[in-house]
């Protein structure tokens, strides 16, 4: 058992997260991680991330930078150490050789190459391995999100993006969903499509509204895949791609194609299909100051809902944003 860590201890895994974020993008289809080595004076002696898949680990390039330093240190890892000779040498073995005597690591891996190995290797030499919990243990599990859902179940991250009013529509009683959410949020959602691998929405979309998908007026590096669930065909000059297969079917094809994280638009139909398949992993809901009113307008989720409320879907607790008069609620269906 490791015992819990202490203040000081979060606040450098704070900093190997930070250090993380400045791989986002660039590291696929690797998982970002960061390191920072510490003295037994409590000064930082070396920091690194992982950069580029095929590139150095966030460890070996701490190491690196803290060169003698590293021996008694303290390492802060974001991710458990690999403990796998792949494209580059384990992790766990420059730990050891560097002579550092202890490891705290922020989320164990997902990996089947090397989870729990990184840990269990560490310990078998002799250093001291402590592994975070609570909240700062979920920041660095949520860090990978994408990375974690495909490594470990072979089928891309799903977020689920929805527009809604103060009454829980999606559209108008008919069917016109433009606009119910207000400009800052639009904004925010083309830079979503932007970070992940894939755009996904029904057919029933397609046919209403023949959306682009395209992540505009932010910095997309790669513009994301622009799919469409359903049997076609297509309306005339849409660029989406086609999916006619069963969800789970067509997820694995994805992610067989490096399809780490997929944003689902809706609508109401394609939405419930996911959700009852169990296929969504975290809801984003940009909630509009604006009524619809009546019972004639789609909700969220289309098709059967639960019968009773001990049949509901109990998702954890949302974190909170204000986008101009929109809130943005975000919500995770599973823990990653
Ligand atoms: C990284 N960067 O800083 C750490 C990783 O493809 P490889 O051989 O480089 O191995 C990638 C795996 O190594 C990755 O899936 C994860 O399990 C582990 N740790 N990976 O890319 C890092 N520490
Ligand atoms: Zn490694």
């Amino acid at each position: 058992m490791s015992s819990s860590i202490s203040p000081a201890d979060i606040v450098q895994l704070e900093r190997a997260l930070e250090l993380a974020e400045r791989g986002r993008g660039s590291t696929a289809p690797n998982p970002i991680v960061g390191c920072v080595m510490v003295d037994s004076d409590g000064s930082v002696v070396g920091e690194g991330w992982h950069e580029r898949a095929g590139g150095p680990h966030a460890e070996r390039v701490a190491l690196d930078v803290a060169g003698v330093k590293a021996t008694g240190a303290t390492a802060y890892v974001s991710l458990e150490p690999c403990a796998h000779q792949g494209r580059t040498p384990p992790c766990t073995q420059a730990l050891i050789d560097a002579g550092v005597s202890r490891v705290v690591i922020g989320a164990l891996d997902v990996d089947p190459r090397t989870a729990s190995l990184g840990v269990a290797a560490l310990r078998e030499a002799g250093l001291v391995v402590q592994v975070a919990e609570g909240g700062i243990a979920q920041r660095a599990r949520r860090q990978n999100e994408g990375f974690r859902r495909w490594v470990r179940d072979g089928r891309p991250f799903v977020v689920y993006k929805a527009a809604v009013t103060l009454d829980g529509r999606v559209a108008a009683a008919g069917g016109d969903a433009r606009w119910v959410s207000g400009e800052e949020s639009r904004r925010r959602v083309h830079e979503l499509r932007a970070a992940c691998d894939a755009v996904a929405v029904g057919i029933g979309t397609v046919r209403r509204e023949n959306p682009l998908l395209t992540a505009r007026g932010v910095d997309a590096v790669v513009q994301p895949r622009r799919l469409a669930f359903g049997k076609g065909p297509l309306p005339e000059g849409s660029e989406l791609e086609l999916r006619t297969g069963p969800i789970q079917e067509e997820l694995a094809v994805l992610a067989a194609e490096g399809v780490q994280t997929l944003l689902l638009e809706g609508g109401p139909t394609l939405a419930g299909a996911f959700l009852r398949s169990g296929l969504i992993d975290k809801l984003l809901l940009f909630v509009a100051p604006k009524l619809i009113g009546g019972d004639d307008a789609p909700s969220l989720f289309g098709g059967p809902g639960a019968p009773t409320m001990a049949d509901a879907i109990e998702t954890q607790a949302c974190d909170v944003e204000v986008l101009g008069s929109d809130v943005l609620l975000t919500s995770y269906l599973a823990e990653v």
